[in-house]
């Protein structure tokens, strides 16, 4: 899948992207990704790229001309349309559904917002849609950006590597992970859970099965409600 982002400071984007899962699948060819400075589509001496907002108030406003233009710009630069999404704490939040849905497109353009954000008719006649990646704010949204890119990217067929599945995870079927443990398998008296060097294979699933469900129960109630009836041991 190809992502283009639009950013202010396409400088942010250089080290998180560039290792592990992410950096392979842009080498293999999986993401194909390509970040734009807004700033090179403003038109007058001193490149300006905001303003003061109407009707007063703290901040400046990132104005609809320049980013028009610069998503213009980038949309020349592939045959497909993109889904423009802008990230925002005022947008749906983001889980993941929405990341498999997004995972999906063939192409995807973020928009990086800085200050108070960007003039609503930019959001009303280019986005497609919103996005928060929680309730706080942050300076921009160029690390929500990343955030989404990371999680889209472990979506992308191939991008796990051969034995690895996003569908084998966490939230694929609605509950958190069960705890893992590696050697040495007694540390400062501190043992592994005797089930686990047991061998035997349905005991320890049916152990982990137990773990994922009292850890989301305890932590998490919240993504168990509606599946209530499912095999609930207790
Ligand atoms: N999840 N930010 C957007 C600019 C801004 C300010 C006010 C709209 C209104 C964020 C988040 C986030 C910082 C991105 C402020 N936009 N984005 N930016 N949380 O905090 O997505």
């Amino acid at each position: 899948m190809r992502i283009d982002v639009l950013t202010l400071f396409p400088e942010a984007f250089r080290g998180p992207l560039d290792v592990s899962i992410v950096k392979r699948a842009r080498e293999d060819g999986l993401l194909d990704l390509h970040i734009y400075d807004i700033r090179e589509h403003a038109t007058d001496r001193h490149r300006t790229v905001d303003d003061y907002p109407f009707g007063g108030g703290q901040g400046m406003v990132m104005r609809v001309d320049v980013l028009d233009r610069a998503l213009e710009f980038v949309r020349a630069r592939a045959p497909e349309r993109g889904l423009v999404v802008y990230l925002t704490p005022a947008g749906e939040r983001l889980n993941d559904r929405i990341v498999r849905e997004l995972a999906a497109e063939p192409r995807l353009i973020l928009v990086c917002g800085r200050y108070e954000g960007v003039d609503e008719r930019f959001v009303e006649h280019f986005v497609d849609r919103e996005i928060s990646i929680g309730d706080y704010v942050l300076t921009g949204g160029e690390l929500p950006a990343m955030v989404l890119i990371d999680a889209v990217t472990r979506h992308i067929p191939g991008a796990l590597g051969d034995a690895a599945s996003p569908e084998e995870e966490s939230f694929a079927d609605g509950l958190l992970e069960h705890p893992q443990y590696t050697r040495p398998a007694e540390y400062k008296g501190w043992s592994v859970p005797e089930v686990l060097l047991s061998g035997h294979h349905a005991k320890i699933e049916a152990w982990r099965r137990q773990q994922r469900l009292e850890r989301t129960r305890e932590r998490r109630p919240d993504l168990l409600e509606g599946k209530e009836e499912e095999d609930d041991p207790g």
